[in-house]
């Protein structure tokens, strides 16, 4: 056979190589066509899994998910890299999670109270008052009726791995001391896309404007609404301390912050690379919850040193301003539900 025709015969099969590797490997982002898996490893290929949230780069999110690329790197033996995208890079929290839904994105560390928009399943963990401290709150969503949740998430085409800490959410404003619900009154106060926060403060007074959180600092800088309700970590990592003089801590919500993968994507991976991710989002977990109660020890003082004036409102007439919200929801959200995730405060 002569040179030529053995050369082409070479570029054609590169060719056709290289075009069936492009089709292949679906979400995952692989740096050559790959099924994924041992295979992978077997060619010396690298499993690229990209995960995003839209927090800051120094928030507990960010440095728990570097955490957890760094396990799941030395557990795969380098077969598997996690690229982690902050600061809302792939999208706010509904966006993320549409992108598990439709293949484009692998992973995503969100709150539950966006997820209200895929399923109802949720909201008894966004209902207001509903734990008493962050013990009991992580007891209740590591609990089987947390897990029971998470697996309701395979319907939405999307695998809950387990779930990391956002925490006891409090409110911020620019203009006065929020010392009883009246305080509220009128208040423009940014909530996330979530009814149950939504009729909570409206409930509470306020006039509740939900928005994706890559909004939020702007809309505070340029006084487009009056407050916002976060936990400590956020108020400094996203640095509301320099657009909001005041700090109540409400502490009205927990939120949780589950770690989800596509699920398409995840049946895709082998028994082994499943193992890594699961174990390395449960092993991540508890050193980012560890970040938060040692952020949270610090923060007042250093929200205090930025400026801010902070208060301690008696919580009890925040409680009987809600008790509305949980006539409304309960029903939507099975009573006896709510009964089961209140005793973890009992
Ligand atoms: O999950 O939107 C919010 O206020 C949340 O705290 C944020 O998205 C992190």
């Amino acid at each position: 056979m002569s040179k030529k025709l053995i050369a082409l015969m070479l570029c054609l099969i590169m060719a056709l190589t290289l075009v069936a590797g492009c089709g292949r490997g679906g979400a995952a982002q692989t740096t050559a066509p790959a099924a994924g898996g041992t295979e992978a490893a077997a060619d010396g290929q690298t499993l690229t899994i990209r995960i995003g949230h839209v927090l800051a780069p120094t928030h507990p999110y960010q440095v728990g998910l570097e955490h957890f690329a760094k396990l799941v790197d030395e557990k795969s033996k380098g077969t598997m890299k996690v690229e982690v995208f902050h600061s809302s890079q792939l999208g706010n929290e509904r966006d993320m999670v549409e992108g598990l839904q439709l293949g484009t994105l692998e992973m995503a560390l969100v709150s539950t109270a966006p997820l209200a928009s895929f399923t109802k399943d949720f909201l008894v963990f966004d209902l207001p008052f509903m734990f008493k401290d962050t013990a009991a709150a992580r007891a209740a969503v590591d609990s089987e009726i947390g897990q029971k949740m998470l697996d309701g998430l395979a319907a939405k085409g999307i695998k809950g791995l387990c779930y990391w800490e956002n925490g006891f959410r409090s409110v911020t404003n620019s203009k006065l001391p929020i010392e009883t619900p009246a305080d509220l009154k009128g208040m423009k106060i940014r909530t996330m896309e979530n009814p149950v926060h939504m009729d909570s403060f409206a409930a509470m007074g306020a006039d509740p404007t939900p928005m994706a959180f890559g909004e939020l600092f702007t809309a505070l800088q340029q006084k487009t609404i009056d407050g916002q309700e976060n936990p400590l970590p956020i108020i400094d990592t996203s640095k509301f301390y320099e657009v909001q003089s005041y700090l109540s801590m409400t502490q009205h919500f927990y939120a949780p912050a589950p770690i989800l993968i596509a699920q398409k994507f995840y049946d895709s991976l082998t028994d082994e690379q499943k193992k890594i991710i699961e174990e390395s989002a449960k092993e991540a977990r508890d050193f980012e919850r560890d970040l938060c109660d040692k952020s949270n020890a610090e923060l007042v003082t250093f929200l205090e040193g930025k400026g801010m004036k902070i208060n301690y409102p008696d919580k009890a007439p925040f409680i009987e301003a809600v008790q509305s919200v949980y006539e409304k929801y309960t029903g939507d959200i099975p009573a006896e539900l709510i009964t089961a995730v209140q005793a973890f405060s009992k």
